[in-house]
C-alpha cells in the first residue's frame, strides 16, 4: 500500500494538488476539510459544531476528525493506498493515524510538506474566497487566524514524521504543474523504498 501525507498551511495547494494525485495514482483521497464540508451541507449536529469553529478559523476537535477519518478508512478495505489530505493537523491526531494504520497493517510512507510564504497564502485564499462561497476564505482575518493555527497547532505535526524520517519539503510556489511535477518525483522514490 502506498500513504501519503500532503501537509502544508491553508491555501498551500493541498487540495489543488490532491486531484491530480489522486487521478495518476489511484489513491483514495481522504480530505478532512471535505469530509466537514459535506456534514455542514447536510446540516447535521457534527456538521452544525463544526462550522462555528470552521468560521473563526478554528480547528475542529481531535476526537470529531479521528472519527471520521476512522470511518472512512473501515469503508474502503479495497484501496490501493490513501492520500491524506489537511489530515492530522495536531500531534494526536498523527498518533491516531498511526494506530489505525497499524490495525490495517500498513503505514505512513512520506509526508510531502509544501512551503508557501504567509503573504502568498493569504492573497490565494482570499482570492478564492471571491469565488467558492467558502464562508472561512472571504474574510482577511479568518484566514490570518487559520495560518496562526497552523502555526500554532499544526506545524510541529511535520516534526512528528521527522523522527521516522519520512519528511519531504516541496516549493509550494510556482506553476500548478511544475509543483504537481517535484511531488510525482518524491511519490515515485518513496514507492520504491
Ligand atoms: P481544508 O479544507 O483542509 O482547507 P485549507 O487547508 O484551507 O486549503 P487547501 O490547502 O486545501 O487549499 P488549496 O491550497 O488547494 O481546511 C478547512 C478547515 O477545516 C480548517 O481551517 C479547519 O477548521 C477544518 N479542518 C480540516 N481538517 C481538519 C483537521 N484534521 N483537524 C481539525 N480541523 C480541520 O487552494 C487554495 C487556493 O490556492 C485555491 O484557490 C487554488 O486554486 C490556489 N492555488 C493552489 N495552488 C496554486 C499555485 N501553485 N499557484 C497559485 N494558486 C494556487
Amino acid at each position: 500500500m502506498l500513504n501519503l501525507i500532503l501537509f502544508g498551511p491553508p491555501g498551500s495547494g493541498k487540495g489543488t494538488q490532491s486531484e491530480k494525485l489522486i487521478a495518476k495514482y489511484g489513491l483514495k483521497h481522504l480530505s478532512t476539510g471535505d469530509l466537514l464540508r459535506s456534514q455542514i451541507a447536510q446540516k447535521t449536529p457534527l456538521g452544525l459544531e463544526a462550522k462555528s469553529l470552521m468560521d473563526k478559523g478554528q480547528l475542529v476537535p481531535d476526537a470529531v476528525v479521528i472519527g471520521m477519518i476512522s470511518s472512512a478508512l473501515e469503508s474502503n478495505p479495497q484501496a490501493k493506498g490513501f492520500l491524506f489530505d489537511g489530515f492530522p493537523r495536531t500531534p494526536a491526531q498523527a498518533e491516531a493515524l498511526d494506530k489505525l494504520l497499524e490495525l490495517k497493517g500498513t503505514s505512513i510512507n512520506k509526508m510531502l510538506a509544501m512551503e508557501v510564504s504567509e503573504e502568498e497564502l493569504v492573497n490565494r485564499l482570499v482570492k478564492r474566497g471571491q469565488t467558492s462561497g467558502r464562508s472561512d476564505d472571504n474574510n482577511e482575518a479568518v484566514i490570518r487566524a487559520r495560518i496562526a493555527e497552523y502555526h500554532d497547532k499544526t506545524a510541529v505535526v511535520a516534526d512528528y514524521y521527522k523522527k521516522f524520517d519520512k519528511v519531504v519539503n516541496i516549493k509550494g510556489e510556482g506553476s500548478i504543474d511544475q509543483i504537481f511535477n517535484e511531488l510525482c518525483k518524491e511519490i515515485e522514490l518513496a514507492a520504491q523504498d
